[in-house]
């Protein structure tokens, strides 16, 4: 075969520099999608905060922001626009908090929670974002900072947790909104006392403002007493 001319070390060295080169952005790309699928999937600290939370009370859960689709810590008119895209079926890209689609809280997500949304946003930006227990819909809890139990009977005590080592009861304030209870700090935690006389089925709001000021809301329902349906 005629040689063709080539520099004299470009035969040798070409072909394993696009090897090198192939071989670096294969381990790229797969690194960069291991780093895409954690961030999905599993944040930094989200094992460490999981063992925190397997520590609490049985039956304490993570909370997440209701109406914060995408979890960058706001409600406003980008999480309306993926509300709109996932009940239109044109996708659920951007949306890592499902449960957090589901305004009404009845279990699925539908055009109603699209009106819920409209209606809360309308009123200008949303200052005291509500926080849900329900996350059966799925979320992946790229921001929890708090978790709390889903309810609690009448003289019982719900206790809100938190989950970031920025936030704790002393720089950081919990009272009750409504509802027939009271609230104190113990140990790291803030603990909801669910009055004696409350009834089941009776809501009561607790408003948290953290250390950086950001309020939030936080409702739950007293359960029946055991042995009451
Ligand atoms: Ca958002
Ligand atoms: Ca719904």
């Amino acid at each position: 075969m005629k040689p063709t001319r080539k520099l004299p070390n470009e035969n040798i060295t070409m072909p394993m520099n696009r090897k090198a080169a192939l071989f670096f952005l294969c381990a790229a790309a797969l690194l960069f999608a291991i780093s895409q699928a954690q961030q999905k999937k599993l944040p930094p600290d989200y094992e460490k905060k999981r063992a925190a939370i397997s520590n609490f009370e049985a039956g304490v859960v993570p909370l997440f922001v209701l109406g914060d689709l995408n979890e960058d810590g706001v409600v406003d008119q980008e999480d309306l626009k993926l509300l709109r895209a996932y009940v239109a079926h044109s996708g659920s890209a951007g949306i890592s908090c499902v449960a957090a689609a589901d305004l009404d809280d009845n279990g699925s997500i539908t055009a109603h929670d699209i009106a819920v949304l409209e209606e809360i946003l309308s009123k200008g930006p949303v200052k005291a974002p509500a926080l849900s227990a329900h996350a059966r819909l799925g979320c992946d809890f790229k921001h929890f900072f708090i978790a709390a139990l889903p309810q609690g009977r009448a003289g019982s005590a719900v206790p809100i947790h938190f989950l970031d080592p920025r936030f704790n009861p002393q720089n950081s304030t919990a009272t009750i909104f409504t509802g027939p209870a009271t609230i104190v700090s113990n140990q790291g935690a803030f603990l909801v006392q669910v009055a004696k006389s409350a009834p089941a089925g009776a809501i009561v709001t607790v408003s948290i403002t953290l250390a950086d000021k950001q309020r939030y809301l936080y409702s739950f329902r007293v359960a029946p007493a055991p042995g009451q349906l």
